[in-house]
């Protein structure tokens, strides 16, 4: 299938991995763009050193194109930024923030950049400085979410900016797919479903929390401070939700959530971890290669476009 997307990053399918903190690292990434899609190595809070590692691994595994995911607010954002540049890596993803100070480094060394907004206003600003595509991401997904739904923020983005839209939150199979191509986007991007890719090295407990997920069991802290994040209901966001609604401070919340991600994915601690997951979670009911994954989508989906 080809569209805008799969052009300009060289990729077979038009479905890129989520560039999921502690999650998306080079077994996952490597397995996804193997499998013709775009993987992705997701820098989360991690040093810069630990990222130039990732990305040298990922390259051992795969010829095919493969992406970094920088998180914005990670203070060592700068070094990272410099080391992607440097490894000459072929895409950049980012989140959580305006990436615009690196994009000219960036665009110097070859790299396709593509940042995720979560608002027409910053899908037009990006835009105007120069970037290749944007990923609209709803509040459906998981982790840092913004406020606008996936089916009301893709269209509108779609019409508001020329290049590429990747449609991203709440999509894990192939109806979720043709669902986004019908609102303009020209490929998908997905998190939740590849947690429980058999190459991803996500703990066993963590991957159970998503299998055995059900609609609504989602739930979204940290919306008081500003830092809206979307996990799996557990111990702690009981307790975090509990203190939120009692007025606590930033600090105290955040001595909840310290750490927490990793205690999750490597120890698998479902309930004092952070179990970050989209709504979606309810529909991903087993755990698949990468290449079984896409293919299965990419089927069904062609199945349903063909009929209108
Ligand atoms: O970034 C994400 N998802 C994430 S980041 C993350 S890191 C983390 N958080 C808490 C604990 C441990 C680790 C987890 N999940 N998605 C992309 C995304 N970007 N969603 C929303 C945005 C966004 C929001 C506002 C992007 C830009 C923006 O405005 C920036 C501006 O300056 O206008």
């Amino acid at each position: 299938m080809k569209t805008r997307i799969t052009e300009l990053l060289g990729i077979e399918y038009p479905i890129i991995q989520g560039g999921m903190a502690w999650v998306a690292e080079y077994h996952l990434a490597a397995a996804v763009s193997e499998a013709g899609g775009l993987g992705i190595i997701g820098a989360g809070g991690a040093p810069a050193s630990f990222v130039r590692e990732q990305i040298q691994k990922t390259k051992e595994l795969t010829e095919k194109p493969f992406g970094v995911n920088v998180m914005l607010m990670n203070p060592e954002a700068d070094d990272i930024a410099r080391v992607i540049a440097e490894e000459g890596v072929s895409v950049v993803t980012t989140g959580a923030g305006n990436p615009g100070k690196y994009l000219a480094a960036w665009k110097d060394a070859g790299i396709r950049v593509i940042p995720v907004v979560a608002s027409v206003a910053l899908a037009r600003m990006m835009e105007r400085a120069g970037v290749d595509a944007v990923i609209a991401e709803g509040m459906e997904s998981g982790g840092h979410i913004g406020s606008a739904t996936t089916m009301t923020l893709v269209p509108q983005v779609v019409d508001a900016v020329d290049i590429p839209v990747v449609a991203a939150g709440g999509i894990a199979d192939g109806r979720g797919f043709a669902a986004a191509m019908m609102l303009g986007a020209e490929a998908v991007q997905m998190g939740t479903r590849f947690v429980v890719a058999k190459e991803s090295v996500v703990h066993e407990n963590y991957k159970k929390k998503i299998l055995a997920a059900k609609d609504i069991d989602s739930e979204v802290t940290g919306m008081s401070h500003g830092h809206p994040v979307r996990q799996i209901r557990n111990n702690m966001t009981r307790e975090y939700l509990k203190l939120e609604k009692a007025g606590a401070a930033f600090e105290e919340l955040e001595q909840l959530t310290l750490g927490a991600l990793r205690k999750a994915v490597v120890e698998g601690d479902t309930v004092n971890g952070t179990l970050m997951a989209g709504q979606i979670a309810g529909l991903v009911k087993e755990e698949m290669s990468c290449a079984e994954i896409i293919q299965e989508i990419m089927q069904k989906a062609q199945t349903l476009l063909k009929l209108q």
